[in-house]
Formats: structure tokens, sequence, C-alpha cells
């Protein structure tokens, strides 16, 4: 499909200027790892203090990252299943509010004022410029939706039986649950922790506010995956030259994630002591319940996957593993994806221990954690995100790959990294290694009166890990910019790659329409948050006055 200049202009910006963040992103990773390590037995390495490295690694790759992408894509899969380009001035309006947004938090950051990390709990202070930049950021992101709603509803007063696009059906829920999810955190920023910041309002109801932004923070983590999952379904059965075995599947998942993504954020919180037990049991059990539509992803798509190695000539139970094409540099999208889907069968099994009540004492706050949503967030969704980028920069622009035999095995060398990585953090966190420690001054300090021998080898395991997915990342980002700086070889299109469904499945109406969806979320939000608000209304203790990070000592206090 051919798409006006303009269009093509705001996609490769909004692919390309986090890409160039994530060179900051992924230093920042490997920091973290050399200070665990206790390699550096500092608090701070060029002038860069480990929480500020720590936060702009989280802000950068998980925030900036992951939202321009999505917005990104988006855009391209909206306008190659409607066959219609969305608003050039609303893009453009979204795109700035992002652009702004991202510079006045990376300001904060920069310059020492914000080392708050992502989840910014109070009563860490950040400068208020990070809470409006977080804020514009988000704005910027809900844009789009009010454009796309209107396009889809064009097209299906035009296509009243046609079954809506997989891909558009993804992209309009992600979103649902994102312009949802994210009312509770601008709540958090404007009203809570903007004022608080700027000293109009003496303290904080820590509380409330960790409460307001896991009602956010778990939902996040789904916006983070759905594209991922757009992509697996619609597009890796056929780059694995096969079928996708059901469409109907996916819809089942595509709806299910926007009934669970949102109420089960306490799961968080459940050593919080203002909330009740029984609402973290509920919240516990509605985790499970998000849990089921990445079961029938799982299947979904080992059946895809099975369909496509028989298809190339695979015999006996698991032959079909072995008949899919894991280098094949024709369709190095197949890496990207199956890499991430590996990785992530250990990233949902530690999140099935993390929704346990019970299990969640041991891991809590632990290395663990770390470990765990690395193999997600870092595992389906960084490579989906990277792989896809490069795929639709290359082919709208109409050159060629840079490297791209270095491109293939990108995805590889970054799982091999994950995976030494991931069993490292998690040993050390199951031997109660804390999460967001500099431990190189203290734990792994043999000088240190608390120095634990038995986490040298979890942290030098992180460690190498870290390095290897330092190395991959900065490979995939010169095969990127390699690829921007090369000349066009054709004449570039916007052409994504659909599998088609292995069975023909009817349209089944319910899963073809929002309302009873959407009524249904909203009942469920409520039967999950009100008790939990209520609760935390009742329990909570005195507002917190404003910390500075680097002080145990309220700001207050020590101005005085
Ligand atoms: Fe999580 C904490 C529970 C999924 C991200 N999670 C986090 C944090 C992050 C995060 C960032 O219940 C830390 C937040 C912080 O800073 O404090 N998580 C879950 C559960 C799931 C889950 C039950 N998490 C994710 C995803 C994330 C993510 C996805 C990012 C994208 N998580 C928790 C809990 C906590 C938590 C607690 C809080 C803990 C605490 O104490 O603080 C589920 O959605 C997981 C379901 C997934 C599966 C896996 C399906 C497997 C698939 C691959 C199939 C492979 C194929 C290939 C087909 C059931 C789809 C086969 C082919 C071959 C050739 C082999």
């Amino acid at each position: 499909m051919q798409v006006t200049k303009t269009f093509k202009r705001i996609i490769f910006l909004e692919l390309s200027i986090p890409v160039a963040l994530l060179t900051i992103g992924i230093y920042h990773g490997l920091m973290q790892t050399i200070y665990r390590a206790g390699v550096l037995r500092d608090t701070s390495f060029f002038k860069l203090d480990y929480y500020q490295g720590l936060t702009l690694h989280g802000v950068i790759n998980a925030i900036v990252l992951t939202t321009f992408f999505a917005v990104a894509f988006g855009h391209v899969t909206m306008a190659f299943y409607m066959k219609k380009e969305p608003n050039k001035n609303l893009m453009w309006l979204s795109f700035f509010l992002k652009v702004t947004g991202t510079l006045m938090a990376a300001w904060a950051m920069l310059a020492g004022k914000a080392s708050v990390l992502y989840t910014f709990y109070p009563p860490l202070k950040a400068h208020p410029l990070f809470y409006l930049g977080a804020a514009l950021l988000i704005v910027g992101s809900w844009v789009p939706l009010f454009d796309w709603a209107r396009m889809y509803s064009r097209w299906k007063k035009e296509n009243p039986t046609v079954k809506t696009p997989l891909a558009v059906l993804g992209t309009l829920i992600n979103f649902i649950i994102w312009f949802v999810c994210t009312l509770a955190v601008a709540y958090e920023v404007l009203v809570l922790l903007i004022p608080w910041s700027m000293g109009w309002t003496k303290g904080v109801n820590v509380s409330l506010a960790r409460t307001l932004f896991w009602f956010f923070g778990h939902a996040l983590v789904y916006f983070w995956l759905l594209p991922a999952y757009i992509m697996f379904y619609t597009i890796l059965p056929k780059v694995a030259g096969g079928k996708l075995y059901s469409d109907l599947a996916g819809r089942i998942a595509l709806f299910l994630f926007l009934l669970f993504s949102i109420p089960v954020g306490v799961h968080h919180q459940y050593s919080d002591p203002t909330i009740a037990q029984g609402i973290k049991f509920f919240h516990g059990m509605l985790t499970y319940g998000v849990a089921i539509p990445s079961f029938i992803t799982a299947f979904t798509l080992a059946a895809s996957l099975e369909y496509a190695g028989r298809k190339n000539g695979a015999k006996g139970l698991f032959g079909w593993m072995k008949k899919l094409p894991y280098f094949d540099e024709s369709r190095y999208l197949f890496a990207y994806f199956i890499c991430g889907l590996i990785l992530f069968i250990f990233g949902g099994v530690t999140g099935i221990v993390n929704a346990s009540y019970s299990l969640n004492n041991v891991i809590h706050n632990t290395a663990w954690l770390p470990g765990h949503f690395h193999m997600t967030v870092a595992g389906p969704v960084f490579l989906s995100i990277v792989g896809m980028s490069l795929y639709l920069y290359s082919t709208m622009s109409g050159k060629k790959v840079f490297m791209r035999k270095v491109a293939t095995i990108v995805p590889y060398l970054w799982m091999i990294g994950m995976l030494i990585f991931s069993f490292g953090m998690s040993w050390g966190g199951l031997r109660g290694e804390p999460r967001r420690t500099n431990l190189g001054v203290t734990y792994l300090n043999p000088e240190s009166g608390l120095y634990r021998p038995d986490w040298v080898p979890t942290t030098t395991l992180a460690l190498c890990g870290g390095i290897i997915m330092f190395i991959a990342g900065m490979l995939f980002i010169v095969v990127f910019f390699g690829t921007i700086l090369k000349k066009k070889t054709a004449e570039g299109a916007l052409d994504i790659p659909v599998a088609e469904a292995y069975h023909d499945e009817k349209r089944v109406a319910l899963f073809d329409k929002f309302k009873p969806w959407l009524v249904t979320m909203v009942i469920i939000i409520c039967l999950a948050y009100i008790p939990a608000l209520m609760s935390v209304n009742k329990n909570s203790g005195p507002e917190a006055p404003r910390f500075d990070p680097n002080n145990p000592v309220p700001i207050e206090t020590v101005t005085k």
C-alpha cells in the first residue's frame, strides 16, 4: 500500500527517536549489572548517580520506547487494514506532545532532579517537570485513539457484516485499556504529586498514590504486551510459513485482556498494610484470570507454528520445532518473534509465582522481580518492538536492511544474554538479594561488614548476561541506523505480512463488538477497586512530607 510522505515522516520519527534513546537506556542497564556485581563500588559513575541511571533505564526502555512504538504501530495497523491514513494534524499533535513530555522528563532526570525510578512512588519527590512530562507523554498517546475510533466506526458502517481485522481489534482494545488505566495515574500526578512537589500541599497520602499508580501500572504491562501479541497472531504464522490456527482464539484472548488487565493492580501491593486481605485475595484471583489469555495465546501460537513446521516437511511429535525458519535472513522478523516467545515462557511462569498471595512473600522486592519482568518486557515486548521497527523502516523507506545477517543473529544473542541474566537475578532473589539496590557499596563489597559471598555467583551471572545483552543491543543500534543511512533501492510502501486463518471460523457477533465487553470491564473494575480505595481511605496513616532520594531526612527539615 502506498502512503503519503507526511505519514512516513511521522512514523519514521516515532520509530527512530526512541531507538536512538535506547543507547542511553541500554547503557544504564549494563551499568546496573556492574554496580550490582560489586565491580563498581561507588554511588556514581561519570557524574551519574546509581538511582539516576536506574531511573533513566526504566523510563526510557519501559515507558518512552514502548509508548512511541505503540502509537506508531497503531497508526500503521489502522492505515494498513482500514486502507486509509489517520488524520495528519492529530498525528503531529500526538507526536509533539510526546516529544515535549519526553524532553521535560529527560531534563529532570539528567539534571539529577528526578531520581525516583519509573514508579515514582512518593514520598520520593521529583521535579514538577518530570511529572508534567510524564503527563504530556500520556496525553500525546491518547490523541490517536479518538481518531482511530472515528476511522473504525466509519469502516464498520461500510462493512457491517465483515469481521473486524484482528490487528485493528487488538489496537483498539489496547488503547481503550490504556486510556482507562491512565486516568488514575493522571489523577495521581496532577492532583497529588505536582501540588506536593511544588510545595503547595504539605503532605501526600503515600498509600493512595501507590494504589492509583498500580491501577495504571499493571495494565501498563499489557499495553506493552498487546502490540507484540498483535504481531504474534497476525504476522508470525505468515513469516513462519504457516497459518494462524484460530482467529477466534485471538479475539477471545484480546477481549479477556480488556476485562482483566486493570482490576489486578493490588497484586503489586500484597505487602501494603492499608489494603485489607480479602481485597488482596480477590485481586490475586483476577490475576490468574489475566494469565488465561496468555495461555490461550501460547497454545494457539504453538499450533500455528506446528502447522508451519509440518508444512515444511516435519515429522514426529516435536519435529516441527526443527523446521522453522530460525536463521532465514529474508524472514529475520521470525527470529525476533520466536526469541521473544521462548523468553516469555519463563516470564509467564515467574509471573504466576508472583501472583500467588503466599509465594509473593518470598520474592517481593527481591532480584527475582527484575528477573521476571526482563523476560516479559525485555523479552517478547522489546524484541518485537525492535524487530518490527527495523522491518517497518526498511519496507516503508525502500532501503535494504544493513548487515542482515547480524540483524538475524541479534535476537538470539539477546535471548541468551537475557536467560543468563534472569537466571542470576531469579536465583539471587530466592536467596534474598534485594532489587533496586546498589549492592557494590555494601553487600558485594568484601570490605563491608554486610558482605554476602553467596550473592557473588548470582550477581556475576547477571553481569555476564548484561554484557551479552549490551553487545546485542549495540549491534541492533548499528543495524538500525546503518539502514537509515543506506541509499534507497526501491519505492517504499507500507506492507505488512498477513497470516491467513487455518480454520474458516464464522463471524461471532459477540466477539466483534465492544459494548458488552466495555460494560463488563467497568463492573469488574468497580468490584475490584471501590473496596480497595475505601480500604486505603480508612487505613492510611498521616500524610508524608517531601523526601530527596539522596537523604533520609525530609526536605523541609533539611532546609530549615
Ligand atoms: Fe508481571 C511484577 C504477575 C505478565 C511486567 N511484572 C511485574 C513488574 C513488571 C512486570 C515490570 O502477581 C514489576 C513492577 C515493579 O516495578 O514493581 N505478570 C504477572 C502475571 C503475568 C505477568 C501473572 N508482567 C507480565 C508481563 C509484563 C510484566 C506480560 C510486561 C510486559 N508481575 C506479576 C506480579 C507482580 C509482577 C504479581 C508483582 C510482584 C511484586 O511482588 O511486586 C501473566 O500475564 C503471565 C502470563 C503468561 C504466560 C506465558 C504464556 C507464554 C507464551 C509463549 C508461548 C511460546 C511459544 C513458542 C508458542 C502464561 C505466550 C513455542 C515454540 C518453540 C520453538 C519452543
